[in-house]
């Protein structure tokens, strides 16, 4: 069976195999010191570094084969939340974003459904990337998570599904895209429009009234590795269209062991806490 293709019956790929060393040197070596010095400084200086053809182009294959196969066992949720991802502000005035709705719409294949043999998985657990990204971002160490369900999990978007603008409650959030849509899908953030001390809702207000003069495009770029500081830039999905899904996996990782997702958060992503 291909790796990552199948119900979990074959063996893991090697993980240094998937990844495009010659381009990003993540082990220690010729190089590797450059590379994690330009990622820290795009991160610091844009919040998001972005790093394409990270995935080699015959492991991405093996990823969209398993995002295929994965895909029917996801679970489908459309919700409307505040971009603080909290319920309604009914004390705020009309017009406040703590009382604004965004749409979310997507399929969410948790944690526990990838198989032994998945390509997305190796990567995810791969030592040689947890080093390379708390080098990147400054910390000790960095730990996956201990969501049995969120850990890493692939976000399906398919036609009409979109992710509303928000804030995250995580200081980083990495990505891998892995299959673009016909249309739409592209990352869009309003960089640094809060502070941990300013909350900035006239500037917020405006983004989502339509003001595009804070809004860049991140893009989509399949095989591209994605870092990411959203807890203070609001970013959002636009809306898919046609009939090619948009595939990205997120690798949810730390700075402390253990940590978890709310039950909440795994009843409206995944349907189930367990
Ligand atoms: O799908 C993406 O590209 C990013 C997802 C995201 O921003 C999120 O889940 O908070």
């Amino acid at each position: 069976m291909t790796a990552g293709t199948g119900p979990g019956v074959g063996t893991a790929p090697a993980p240094e195999e998937l990844v495009d060393l010659a381009r990003y040197p993540l082990l220690p070596g010729a190089g590797h010191d450059t590379l994690v010095r330009r990622c820290r400084d795009a991160l610091q200086q844009d919040g998001v570094v972005v790093l394409p053809g990270f995935v080699r182009p015959e492991a991405l294959a093996a990823m969209v084969d398993e995002c295929r196969y994965l895909e029917p066992l996801g679970h489908h949720s459309e919700v409307h939340n505040t971009p603080y991802l909290a319920l309604p502000d009914d004390t705020a005035p009309e017009g406040h974003p703590r009382r604004a709705l965004v749409r979310s719409s997507l399929t969410a294949v948790a944690h526990d459904l990838f198989g032994p043999d998945s390509a997305l998985l190796a990567l995810y657990r791969w030592p040689a990337l947890l080093t390379f990204l708390a080098e990147v971002l400054g910390l000790d160490e960095v730990h996956p998570y201990a969501d049995p369900l969120g850990a890493l999990n692939v976000a399906v978007m398919t036609e009409g599904d979109e992710l509303g603008w928000h804030f995250d409650q995580t200081d980083f959030v990495t990505s891998v895209a892995v299959q673009a849509p016909v249309t739409g899908g592209a990352f869009e953030v309003a960089r640094a429009l809060r502070t941990s001390e300013d909350e900035r809702y006239g500037a917020v207000a405006a983004v989502l009234d339509g003001d595009r003069s804070d809004v860049t495009s991140v893009g989509f770029d399949p095989g591209a590795l994605m870092v990411f500081a959203g807890r203070h830039s609001m970013h959002r999905v636009t809306g898919v269209g046609g009939d090619v899904p948009r595939y990205v996996a997120l690798l949810a990782y730390d700075r402390r062991p253990g940590t978890d997702s709310s039950e909440l958060l795994k009843l409206v992503r995944y349907g189930r806490t367990a």
